[in-house]
């Protein structure tokens, strides 16, 4: 049996990411909806190699019979309609900020927490998490079962694809536009992204950490374990895809690089390339259509008790998003639905 399947937002980078996806994992479909906002009715978008389907409007979608929905517009999009889907009877996977800490909505990355899905049911929807927290969790769970994590600190190098399709091409537009010497004019993005890096993702809170850092703390907490210390400054870098995370992590207990190297390399998800070499770690210009998590520099930090530093790398609209949601959706098409 096949399932009618919607996406929302399915013409955006992470919407045409899922509809990607779902083809090329086979999900089990009878019947794609491609939904978005009314200006872009009419327009095709692919799904699969073979098939083009034509965008229908958000706004007048009857979700009555609808299985399982896709969801990746804005926050606010998002914060309207997934509701309503779900009160239709279909299952939603938000891709989007707002259900997030919702006590009544689970955040699952399937490898580390598939055992919160059994709570979908409390309101119809599953919250994916934020890409620089999925990747980080996947190399983290190993790590915690092995020695117990404390306390973690992480620096992000994010690229502009975690800002929409227009960032990329604002990346783009910008580094043509430096060499013939045009005058730069940030809209995306707060300063000059091309040949620059910026340290402010999402909107600045009173504590002075920035919503994309407090996303990662809190995430973190509620789907490994909220006894655990987070840290992170995120950074907006000028790379079209793949985000990279420079992790150091202090445990309870005692742990080698081998025998984090060993953990690491038996989790699901994660491929480990760790040799002290030029070809011996991954860049985000190499995991760019990849679907694992990619952990490199796996060294000791002597400066603390227990301490460990990885470099963790991952394709931030596949695993960071729809590849993760729609693990999501094999798993409740498994297990529950
Ligand atoms: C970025 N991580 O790279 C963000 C994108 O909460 O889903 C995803 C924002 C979110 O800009």
């Amino acid at each position: 049996m096949g399932y009618r399947v919607a996406v929302v937002g399915a013409t955006g980078a992470v919407g045409r990411e899922m509809m990607k996806t779902l083809a090329e994992r086979e999900f089990p479909i009878d019947d794609m909806a491609a939904l978005a906002s009314e200006r872009s009715v009419g327009s095709k978008v692919s799904f699969g190699e073979d098939e083009d389907i034509k965008v229908q409007n958000l706004a007048a979608f009857d979700f009555k019979g609808t299985d399982l929905v896709f969801s990746s517009p804005g926050a606010k999009v998002s914060a309207e309609f997934s509701p309503q889907a779900a009160k239709k009877g279909a299952v939603v996977i938000d891709n989007t900020s707002h259900f997030r800490m919702d006590p009544d909505v689970p955040l699952v990355v399937p490898e580390v927490n598939a055992e919160a899905l059994a709570g979908y049911a409390k309101r119809n929807i599953v919250a994916n998490p934020n890409c620089s927290t999925i990747q980080m969790v996947v190399a983290l769970k190993p790590l915690h079962e092995l020695a117990r994590i404390k306390r973690v600190v992480v620096a992000t190098y994010q690229s502009t694809s975690g800002s929409g399709k227009d960032a990329m091409d604002e990346l783009f537009t910008q580094t043509r536009g430096i060499y013939v010497n045009e005058p730069v004019r940030p809209e995306q993005f707060t300063k000059q992204i091309a040949f620059n890096v910026i340290p402010h993702i999402d909107s600045f809170m009173d504590d002075g950490f920035t919503k994309e850092e407090w996303k990662m703390m809190v995430e973190t907490k509620k789907i490994l374990d909220p006894a655990i210390k987070l840290t992170a400054t995120c950074v907006r870098v000028p790379v079209f895809i793949g985000h990279a995370e420079a992790i150091n992590i202090e445990f309870e207990n005692p742990i080698s690089p081998e025998e984090a190297r060993e953990a690491l390399s038996a989790q699901e998800g994660i491929t480990v390339i760790d040799h002290r070499a030029s070809e011996g770690y991954v860049t985000p210009a190499e995991c760019a259509g990849e679907d694992p998590v990619y952990v490199s520099r796996i060294r000791s930090d002597p400066t603390v008790d227990n301490g460990l530093s990885i470099w963790v790398v991952s394709d931030n609209l596949r695993k960071g998003a729809a590849l993760n949601a729609v693990q999501i959706g094999e798993t409740l098409a498994r297990d529950y639905l």
